[in-house]
């Protein structure tokens, strides 16, 4: 009785790290930085390209345009001056994607997500 109790106290102390460690292995987001100075993305346009079922993270930086707008998967946020705007998503369709900044209507990335 006493060994069945002990043995089932084992597993289930073995079960946390179990647990933790697959939490931590979640993958990490794949960052994109963008900084827009009067509708000049800086560096050029980003061109990641990701696996499908990865999250992005776009961290846009501008001090012009009044959204940010990834398409196909219609994320659209306003920027604010002085604070990134971050748009965080999963990556669960496959093909390429314009990002964009509008008004003024500027091109930031290419994002081609892989099968
Ligand atoms: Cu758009």
């Amino acid at each position: 009785m006493r060994r069945t109790l002990v043995l089932a106290l084992a597993l289930f102390a073995m079960a946390i790290p179990a647990a933790a460690t697959a939490t931590s292995a979640v993958a990490k987001p794949v960052v994109i930085q963008i900084n827009v100075v009067n509708g000049k993305v800086m560096g050029g346009i980003k061109r990641p390209s990701v696996k499908k079922g990865r999250t992005v993270r776009f961290v846009i930086r501008t001090n012009a345009g009044t959204g940010v707008h990834l398409h196909g998967y219609d994320i659209e946020k306003t920027p604010k001056k002085g604070t990134p705007t971050v748009i965080q998503f999963v990556a669960k369709v496959p093909g390429r994607f314009e990002f964009e900044l509008h008004h003024p209507d500027v091109l930031l990335a290419q994002l081609t997500v892989r099968p």
